[in-house]
């Protein structure tokens, strides 16, 4: 049985607590990839609410532990981030086969279907084929791919996409990242680099709007807790904006987005939940923390 049903399970039932619920409920927390610490703290505090409150049967204390989860959450909207600049920037970091190409075809097509003009910058110049990935996206979608070859400078194709944005190509330029996983300093050095060109880019022309550099981190939400340490890398390295929720299909447990922000203050901005290009939303806090309490 997956996550999901035997959190339904846990609180589906009728009558007084049984002994050694709130145990259990920690227990269970846990296979959600919530994290012992976080677990714990939930379950004290529920508990401390039924005894408050007076609270005796599942249903009630069910819909009290989905407030608890949504309250703890960061909340960003990404839609006001990304269309209040012009052109905006955003850049998909993450390690290797997370759906960070995939994630960007995605925005690409559902900023469009918003009114805006994106530009895909291929700037994984260093996994043979990631290039011809991208292409790929963008000649399905109709969606201009700026790219270098393969072993260029990714700031250098970055540089050129915001150019051809600058120009009047776009508004919106979308840029997938290479998938190594990064050592720190590799990571640093790529992103101050993008921000240097960028800003040599936007002297120049005084008139250019200021480009935000909007950095998401792609998380596979198959990874469970490793996730977490990823995000702890990459956002110890380069301060994130958020994280983007994929391979969120079904049986997935998710617990890792409350951890995300109780640990980090990262807000989970879009949650992935298929191979297609529809297969992406707006994370929803409250929606969220009422499905991972077993709502039915
Ligand atoms: N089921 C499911 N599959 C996904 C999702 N997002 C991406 N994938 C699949 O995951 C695999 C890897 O996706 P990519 O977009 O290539 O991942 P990447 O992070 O760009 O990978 P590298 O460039 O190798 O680091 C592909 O088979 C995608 O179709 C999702 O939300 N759900
Ligand atoms: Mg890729």
């Amino acid at each position: 049985m997956g996550f999901a049903a035997k959190i339904k399970d846990f609180f589906g039932f009728t009558g007084p607590l049984p002994e050694g619920f709130f145990d259990d409920l920690g227990d269970l927390l846990v296979e959600g990839d919530l994290g012992p610490g976080l677990a714990m703290k939930l379950v004290d505090r529920l508990q401390a609410l039924s005894k408050k409150e007076k609270i005796t049967e599942p249903g009630p204390l069910r819909e009290r532990f989905a407030k608890l989860l949504e309250d703890g959450l960061v909340v960003l909207d990404p839609d006001t981030l990304v269309e209040g600049e012009s052109p905006a920037l955003i850049l998909l970091l993450g390690v290797n086969g997370t759906g960070k190409t995939t994630t960007a075809a995605k925005l690409a097509a559902r900023y469009r279907s918003r009114g805006r003009n994106p530009i895909l910058a291929a700037a994984d110049t260093f996994r043979a084929g990631a290039v011809d990935q991208l292409k790929i996206h963008g000649q399905r979608l109709k969606i201009r791919v700026v790219a270098h070859r393969q072993g260029g400078d990714p700031a250098a194709v970055v540089y050129d996409a915001m150019e051809a944005a600058l120009a009047g190509g776009g508004d919106l330029v979308i840029a997938d990242t290479a998938g190594r996983m990064h050592t720190k300093t590799a990571l640093v050095e790529e992103l101050k680099k993008i921000d240097r060109v960028l800003e040599t880019r936007l002297n120049r022309t005084e008139t250019a709007p200021m480009a935000r550099c909007i950095k998401w981190l792609v998380l596979d939400a198959t990874t469970g807790r490793n996730a977490l340490s990823q995000a702890e890398i990459f956002h110890g390295a380069v301060p994130l904006d958020g994280v983007i929720l994929t391979k969120y299909d079904s049986g997935a447990r998710g617990g890792v987005v409350f951890s995300l922000s109780a640990e980090l203050k990262l807000p989970t901005v879009f949650l992935c939940n298929g191979e297609g290009y529809e297969h992406i939303r707006p994370f929803d806090p409250a929606a969220f923390a009422e499905s991972f309490a077993g709502r039915n």
